[in-house]
Parts: structure tokens; sequence; C-alpha cells
């Protein structure tokens, strides 16, 4: 049983900036000794994305996003003929359209709902099929969540729908690959203030109530996250696959 990750290769996918979770992971796993390959999703968030990678020693960046078959195929392409195996793959990556997460649930177009799931959760889908080839002596795949998936959450509206059929997803790939000792987890964080909750109406409010019934009476730390990242990237969790952890101070066990 071991958390070290020392000859262990990872990419983690969802680095927009120092507040996004996939950071915290990757850096989570870099302290673990792990070989990093971090992915950034286009050119606008090249700059920032870049400067970030490289200040961890090691880390190579590359440019993928993940609505895109070609940049997943070329992208694997890059990792095989660098890496040769892997052993770890972080998905932290969500997209609806802005408009989406207004108002009520009822009015969702079906580009919205469209987009908000080929983003949100057939990108994981196409990732595990592409990594699995180079996961020969196993791995670890994760993916996060968030409760608005099992509760209504106002305004989460379709990504709710978008995170219940990824957690799905989790257990479908956790069945499949797991006969190639690959497992599939979920970690479903309670909210933090990333770029993803900026501009959310409220979010602020949001985590004001969290805190308040959360029976540890606080929000959780983006770095306990990355540490549940570690966690299940790496021998720790060996036993441990299609599961979704909550990592939200407890506030999902409470009724009322
Ligand atoms: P973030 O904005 O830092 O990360 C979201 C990432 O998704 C960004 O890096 C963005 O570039 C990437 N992305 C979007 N569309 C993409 C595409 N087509 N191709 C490639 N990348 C794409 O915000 P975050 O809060 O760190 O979000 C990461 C994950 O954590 C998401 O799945 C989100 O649903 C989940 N989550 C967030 C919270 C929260 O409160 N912040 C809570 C629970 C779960
Ligand atoms: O998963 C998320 C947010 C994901 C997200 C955020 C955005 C904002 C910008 C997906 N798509 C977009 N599209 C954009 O244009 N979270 C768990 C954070 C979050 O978002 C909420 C929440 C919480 C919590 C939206 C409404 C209510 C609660």
């Amino acid at each position: 049983m071991s958390f070290n990750l020392e000859g262990r290769t990872a990419v983690v996918f969802g680095v927009a900036n120092k507040r996004s979770i996939a950071w915290s992971i990757a850096q989570g796993l870099h302290k673990a000794g792990a070989q990093l390959a971090i992915t950034y999703q286009n050119e606008r968030l090249a700059l920032e994305a870049k400067d970030l990678i490289v200040s961890l020693p090691g880390a190579e960046a590359f440019q993928c996003d993940v609505s895109k078959d070609d940049e997943i195929d070329r992208l694997f392409a890059t990792l095989k003929e660098r890496y040769g195996k892997l052993h770890v793959l972080v998905h932290s990556i969500a997209f609806a359209p802005a408009e989406a997460l207004k108002g009520e649930f009822v009015a969702t177009t079906r580009e919205s709902f469209r987009i908000a799931h080929d983003v949100s959760v057939y990108s994981l889908v196409a990732l595990a099929r592409a990594a699995a080839p180079l996961m020969e002596d196993g791995g670890s795949i994760v993916t996060l969540t968030y409760n608005g998936s099992q509760r209504v959450v106002p305004r989460y509206n379709v990504m709710g729908v978008a995170k219940a059929a990824l957690e799905c997803c989790v257990r479908y790939l956790a069945y499949d690959l797991g006969k190639r000792n690959i497992r599939v987890n979920a970690i479903s964080a309670g909210p933090v203030k990333t770029l993803s909750a900026r501009g959310i109406a409220d979010f602020s409010d949001m985590l004001k109530a969290h805190a308040e019934r959360a029976p540890l009476k606080r929000n959780v730390n983006v770095n306990e996250v990355g540490a549940t990242g570690v966690f299940l990237a790496s021998d720790a969790s060996s036993g441990t696959t299609g599961a979704v952890i909550y990592v939200d101070c407890g506030y999902n066990i409470m009724g009322f």
C-alpha cells in the first residue's frame, strides 16, 4: 500500500489557472513523484496554463480540446511516443453554455443539452478509450463530479443531468476496464471558487450556506480535493473502482 507515484506517468486534463481543481491534483501528483503531462483546452488559455505547468519541474504542456476526436487522437499518439506507458488519467473538465446555468432547467435547449453532455460526459469515455492501450501495467482514471447529480441544486440545471450521466459512465467504464486492472472513480467535490464558479450568481451565498450546514462547519479547500485525487491515483486505493467519493465536508449526508 503506497501513495508513492515514482515511476508512474500521469496525464491531467482541465488546468485553466492556479485555482483549477486539476492544478491542485497535478501538484499533488507531482509531490508524490509522478511524471506529468498536463493539457489545456486552447490557445486562449495557453499562456496562463503553460506558465503554471513549466513551474512544475519535469511537467510538459499539451493542447487538447476534448470535443474534437482528432485532437484526442493526436494527443495520445504524442503521449505514446513521449512516455510509452501511462498510469494515471485525471479528467477535470465540465462545460455547459452559460445561459443553461441561469433560470429554469425546463428551458434547456437541445443544443445546450448536447454540448454539456459532449464536453462534460462523453469526453471521459473518449479519453478512457484512448488511454487504456497505454495503461499496460494497469492504471487509475479519476474524474470530478458534484452532488447536483443526485439532488436538485437550482440553476445547476443541465450540468446536474450531465454529472448523473458522468457518474454512471464511471461505473460502466470501471466494469469494462477492470479486467485490465484499470480503475475508474469520481470525486464529488463541495463548491470551490474556481474559474468555473466565477459568474455563477449567488455563489458566495451558496458557499456560506454550505459551510453552515456541513458537519465540518466549513467549505472544502481545493487541496483536500487534490489529496483525494492522489489517493485515487495511487495504490493506496487499489481495491476501489466505480466509486464516487465525497469531499464536501459531509454536506451530502444531511437531511436537514
Ligand atoms: P476550471 O474552470 O478551473 O476547470 C474546468 C476546465 O474544463 C478548464 O480548464 C477548461 O479549460 C476545461 N474545459 C472546458 N471545456 C473543455 C474542452 N472542450 N476541452 C478541454 N478542456 C475543456 O473549474 P474547476 O472548478 O476546477 O472544474 C473542474 C471540474 O471540477 C469540473 O468537472 C467541475 O464540474 C468539477 N467540480 C467543480 C466544483 C466547484 O465548485 N468548482 C465542485 C464539484 C465539481
Ligand atoms: O460543475 C460546476 C460548474 C461547471 C460549469 C461552469 C460554467 C461557468 C461558465 C460548466 N459550464 C460553465 N459554463 C460557463 O459558461 N460546479 C460544480 C460549480 C457550480 O456551478 C454552479 C453551481 C456550482 C456549485 C451553477 C449553478 C449552481 C451551482
